[in-house]
């Protein structure tokens, strides 16, 4: 249910909750990370001892992880075992760039997880705002990510609560996107402490400290979590990124130089062909273009 550090809170069968540390190195094969055991994780616990202890970690049935931004090479799994991946995001206070959204977008469709984007603190938009809200909300609404415009502040959620019905969502977004606020809303039994964003950097204060999973109902779960400050994508090959832009995974089979054509300079390229007549919308290509170069890679 929540990781804090070397600890663990486990909900067990019996419906109780146990505070639990790994015994022993337990490690999925192939996966390096920072962190042995995610939030989502299903886990066996020998409660022999008088502190419990997790004794084995179950194959998952998928999970969602990024680059690590302190060791190169390892990687922070955010959760296991999750259904779908909801993104909140917002304009100001604190801004989330459209890199942003999109690398986020990309590491879940690479791990085949549905996603979703909540743009929140609507009621801070002007008009102007509002209109390029609208057109972000069509450009993702086009390419398969339910989108929805909140004041998580302002408004109660019950659409956001109708997305996460019968699921496991992970909450991401940077720190100070309204997360706590929103999930505080959907149910009483979520209380999470609430921060501030500073006026001088319009950046979160990273209030909520460790991933948190609350039980709903029978089949709801949904996990808070700190705000993330950089996305690295995890190591992907030239030809796959553009396997996981939905508007560009079919079309790219009309390229002349098919899987091989990774779009940049190509000749025949649908994709490029796409994005001049406006069929593919230019940020979202110039965001592919920076994935593959590598640049701007964690931002
Ligand atoms: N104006 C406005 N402010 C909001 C809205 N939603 C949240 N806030 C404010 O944004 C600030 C940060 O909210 P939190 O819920 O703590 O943000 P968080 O995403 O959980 O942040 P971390 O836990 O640090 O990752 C608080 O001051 C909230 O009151 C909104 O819809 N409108
Ligand atoms: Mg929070
Ligand atoms: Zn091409």
């Amino acid at each position: 249910m929540r990781s804090t550090g070397s600890f663990y809170d486990v909900l067990a069968t019996d419906g109780k909750r146990y505070n639990s540390r790994v015994r022993g190195k337990i490690r999925l094969e192939g996966i390096k990370e920072t962190n042995p055991v995610a939030v989502g994780d299903r886990v066996s616990l020998d409660l022999e001892h008088e502190i419990a202890s997790i004794v084995e970690i179950h194959p998952r049935k998928n999970h969602i992880l990024r680059q690590s931004v302190k060791k190169t090479g390892h990687s922070h799994v955010l959760a296991a075992n999750i259904d779908q991946a909801l993104l909140v995001v917002t304009f100001s206070y604190p801004r989330t760039s459209l890199g942003f959204i999109d690398r986020f977008l990309v590491s879940a469709e690479a791990f085949r997880i549905p996603q979703a984007l909540v743009f929140n603190k609507k009621d801070l938009l002007d008009e102007k705002e509002l209109k390029l809200l609208e057109s972000l909300t069509t450009l993702y609404s086009g390419i398969g990510v339910q989108c929805l415009c909140i004041s998580a502040l302002l408004e109660d959620q019950k659409q956001v609560r109708d997305i996460l019905q019968d699921r496991t969502t992970l909450i991401a977004g940077h720190s100070g996107v309204g997360k706590s606020t929103m999930l505080n809303k959907i149910s009483p039994l979520i209380n999470q402490s609430v921060g501030g964003v500073s006026d001088f950097s319009e950046k979160g204060t990273h209030t909520t400290t460790f991933a948190e999973m609350f039980h709903l109902d029978e089949k709801t779960f949904v996990i808070d979590t700190p705000g993330i400050k950089e996305w690295g994508l995890v190591d992907m090959n030239r030809q796959e990124i553009s396997d996981y832009f939905p508007e560009m995974r079919d079309l790219r089979l009309q390229c002349k130089f098919q899987s091989r054509c990774i779009h940049v300079s190509e000749p025949k390229c649908a994709i490029i062909d796409a994005v001049e007549s406006g069929v593919i919308q230019a940020s979202r290509y110039e965001n592919y273009l920076s994935m593959l170069l590598g640049e701007d890679n964690r931002k």
